[in-house]
């Protein structure tokens, strides 16, 4: 298929003043009816209405049937000749079949509930429409069904027994619709803007469920409140509805009024929702409010300005998680994420600009690029211009925007104009793939401290050659006492070299530099021996404390696996302290204690021009673990007895924050007693964080099969915690047991494949289990390519998304190589696949 290009954006030749549509709901059989009010804006055009998979019934304009006009597999056109010179009214039936629409974009049914999915263009797959962002028009829905509860988007206007009308006054792109119909209970609150409105808030779930929704309500209402006190953004419908349901592609969707959500990430109470998944509702509720304004009362001019929206949310709800919870906690958390999802993508194949200029599917674009790089695009762009200048450039957005369908030239714009900045040069970090390296070098002579910086961009697909950018360095420098001599400061590169010096100092400091990771980059620096050890125990930025330690660890671990050498006794030392130190807070500790994963080691080592042995760096971080769990034995029984919480549950961060490290000190612990201290903590759990990680910890040490199963008992018939239970088992099975664990979990009756949470627990977690995934064998490659080629016939969305499991293959030996690349290739090779994975498999290939 031929690629979309941003340069050949053309607005759509008509406005859409109304659109009207009528849902005859049926599992097989649904009618959709539509009425669009339209108007050229530009003579003598033809009329092209995008739609797929529609069996069109009759078509009028103006009330005149058009017999004649046949829809091909895009959609239909309706030649220029038959169109009148002024508005006019066409009229469309088509009937659809939600009952077997496993793809989950479009109208689907989920357990017996009907719902949608649009973004991005699942709107075409409902009825004929322009169905790209730029066309914005106000709605009005009716649903005839017999189902208790009808939804749609906007204000509920009217309703009778079997029918529900709805009016969304706002306009808005098709993206943004939704329609819900089912057999739901609502859990009830409301939120008083400040203007006084009392606005009632509903989250609907099947029934049995509505006492698994409060902590998502507290989170909606802490998130409306937060939009209004620190971006001055009031909610503007006099409704706001959430449903849950079961089968979902992704997290959830902002459509207007209505956010559909995926059950994970609303459903949570002690005993079934982990603390990662109270923390994921949390966020995830915010980020879908988030949108209304940013997304739907601004949205996007076309697909590629994606990341207008999406990255400017993500940086919105990392704000809000960051004065919700712990900041610097926060802070390394989006850091460890960035670098492990965006920098992966960044430097393999699949990399491209946060405003790509090109795609196939536009759904394989929904990337930690446009997400998360998007959002530290605009973190260093607060950091440029100062807290003052990014609140006049976002008044000035929302003030000058509102209503529009706007472009990064547009975002940036506004920033220029409320600051004076010039951002031509800034505009890269939108336009220019990859991730700047910066190596740094420093001088001391005479009082005066000099530290060089050179940037370089590593060529990506596409791309061979890149201009320097402009890099936000937050620098600070201690004396060799610990004491801060420069408080942090934000430099500004623009050179491709560029030196910064500092003078009249008595000693020779150490720089901590890059604080609060203020630039998504990676730092090459050789730092002389004591360096990061002496950071991890003095630096007052905590991000930069936590990084010296990570930084040790990896170093560490790299001479462990390509010299065979020992646990460095600086490091244990380093990590004593911090684990020891009482008045540094238990998440913080927690982070300190996780080792580098074992795909960032890999990644690390394969930026240095190390071809990374799987099988090594998982036996090399089990040494350290080992080294670590030895080291702190005094300690570590005292601490899993004190952090022990025996009051009822808190799902807040400072009460997760002492389970996250209790569990950090048992998984240690079970490295030296084989389990007995995880087998007595599995048996005390009071909620589900504790009982998944004493399980986990069992697990690790070849045990918990008696636990499983009791598990499984306790828990069957409840979606999301048996998801839990197959995750569990494949992301802690040794190496060489993971192809058959996972295969024997393919064939426990549980297994429902078509639903993407429970495909992903088993299959996303294979991908996960990085020494199990990529064995030698390459029975872990070809297990998740066979099953993906079983899913693309239902899923494509998803199994193209999965498919980035394969992303890295390159980096391996050659081996290694040639069976992910054989298992690539049998998916490749499958007729029929679907365009999503076919551009996915594609890109990864080459
Ligand atoms: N804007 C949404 C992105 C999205 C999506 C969500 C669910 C299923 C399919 C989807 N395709 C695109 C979600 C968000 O970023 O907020
Ligand atoms: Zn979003």
């Amino acid at each position: 298929p031929e690629p979309t290009l941003l340069a050949d954006y053309a607005p759509f030749p008509f406005t859409v003043e109304q659109v009207a549509l009528t849902f005859r709901l049926h599992p097989q059989h649904t009618r959709v009816l539509s009425r669009l009010s339209l108007k050229p804006t530009t003579e003598g055009q033809p009329l092209h209405l995008h739609g797929e998979n529609l069996t069109l019934i009759s078509l009028s304009l103006n009330g005149a049937p058009l017999p004649d006009i046949a829809p091909d597999a895009e959609g239909l056109t309706i030649p220029a000749a038959l169109l009148p010179a002024t508005a006019f009214t066409l009229e469309a039936e088509v009937e659809i079949a939600p009952e077997t629409n496993t793809a989950l974009e479009g109208l689907y049914m989920s357990g017996g509930i009907y719902c949608t999915q649009c973004e991005a263009e699942g709107f075409r797959k409902i009825t004929f429409y322009p169905d790209r962002p730029d066309v914005m028009a106000p709605f009005r829905v009716r649903i005839e069904s017999d189902m208790p509860v009808l939804l749609s988007n906007g204000n509920p206007a009217a309703s009778g027994p079997g029918w529900a009308e709805w009016v969304d006054p706002w306009p808005k792109p098709a993206y943004l619709f939704a329609l819900v119909a089912g057999d739901l209970v609502a859990h009830s609150a409301s939120f008083t803007t400040r203007s006084g409105r009392a606005t009632p808030l509903n989250i609907w779930v099947r029934p049995g469920d509505e006492d698994r929704c409060a902590f998502a309500m507290d989170a909606l209402q802490r998130s409306m409140a937060w939009d209004e006190q620190v971006y001055g953004r009031e909610y503007d419908l006099e409704v706001f509805n959430i449903v849950a349901v079961d089968d979902f592609n992704m997290g959830a969707m902002e459509n207007k009024g209505l956010n559909i959500f995926n059950s994970k990430l609303v459903l949570a109470s002690a005993d079934t929702a982990t603390d990662t998944d109270y923390e994921r509702i949390e966020r995830v509720i915010a980020h879908e409010y988030f949108h209304n304004w940013t997304g739907n009362r601004i949205t996007c001019r076309d697909w590629f300005q994606l990341c207008l929206k999406e990255g400017l949310t993500v940086f919105r709800d990392q704000q809000f998680m960051s004065d919700m919870r712990s900041a610097p906690v926060k802070r390394i958390e989006d850091v460890l994420t960035l670098r492990a999802r965006q920098f992966r993508e960044d430097m393999g194949p699949l990399a491209h600009p946060v405003r790509p200029d090109a795609y196939v599917e536009i759904n394989n674009f929904y990337t930690a690029t446009i997400y998360e790089k998007g959002a530290e695009v605009i973190g260093m762009l607060k950091r440029l211009v100062g807290d003052a200048g990014y609140k006049a450039a976002l008044d000035l957005y929302f003030d000058r925007h509102d209503g529009d369908a706007a472009t990064i030239e547009d975002w940036l714009k506004v920033f220029e104009d409320a600051t004076g900045r010039d951002l031509a040069q800034f505009k890269r970090w939108y336009t220019d793939a990859g991730t700047p390296r910066l190596a740094v070098e420093d001088d001391w002579q005479d009082g005066t401290y000099t530290l060089t910086f050179r940037q370089e961009t590593p060529p990506t697909p596409g791309q061979p050659d890149k201009p320097p950018r402009v890099i936000p360095i937050a620098l600070g420098l201690l004396a060799p006492n610990g004491d801060e001599v420069l408080p942090t400061t934000v430099l500004e590169m623009t050179e491709g070299q560029q030196s910064f010096r500092f003078e009249g100092l008595s000693a020779r400091p150490v720089p901590s530099i890059l604080r609060g990771f203020s630039a998504p980059v990676v730092l090459d620096r050789t730092a002389p021996p004591g360096e990061r050890a002496f950071l991890l125990a003095h630096d007052t930025d905590p991000v930069n404390r936590w990084e010296a330690g990570r930084g040790l660890a990896k170093e560490v671990l790299a001479r462990m696996v390509t010299e065979g050498a020992e646990p460095a006794a600086d490091l244990l030392a380093g990590l004593e302290a911090v684990v020891r130190d009482e008045c540094l807070d238990p998440a913080f500790r927690a982070l300190c204690l996780r080792m580098p994963a074992e795909d960032d080691m890999a990644q690390t080592l394969h930026a240095s021009g190390v071809v990374p042995d799987p099988d090594a760096i998982h036996a090399a971080r089990k040494r350290l673990q080992l080294a670590l769990a030895q080291r702190l034995a005094p300690v570590l029984p005292g601490m899993i007895a004190s952090l022990a919480n025996n009051g009822p549950f808190d799902p807040g961060a400072a009460a997760a924050g002492q389970r996250a490290l209790r569990l950090a000190c048992l998984g240690l612990l079970t490295r030296l007693d084989g389990g007995e201290a995880a087998t007595r903590a599995h048996a005390q759990a009071g909620n589900m964080t504790d009982s998944l990680g004493a399980l986990s910890c069992l697990l690790d040490a070849g045990r918990g099969a008696a636990e499983l199963t009791a598990f499984h008992q306790r828990w069957q018939g409840n979606r999301l915690v048996i998801d839990k239970w197959f995750m569990v088992q494949v992301l802690h099975a040794a190496p060489d047991r993971l192809a058959e664990v996972a295969t024997t979990l393919t064939r426990h009756p549980d297994f429902d494949w078509k639903n993407p949470n429970r495909f992903r627990s088993v299959m996303g977690a294979l991908a996960e289990n990085h020494a199990g995934f990529h064995h030698p064998s390459g029975a872990g490659y070809r297990l998740l390519a066979d099953w993906l080629i079983k899913l693309d016939a239902v899923n494509p969305q998803t199994t193209a998304r999965m498919s980035t499991a394969f992303e890295t293959w390159t980096r391996y030996d050659t081996d290694r190589q040639a069976q992910a690349q054989g298992a690539l290739q049998s998916i490749a090779a499958r007729p029929g696949l679907s365009r999503d994975t076919g551009e996915m498999v594609g890109r990864i290939l080459k």
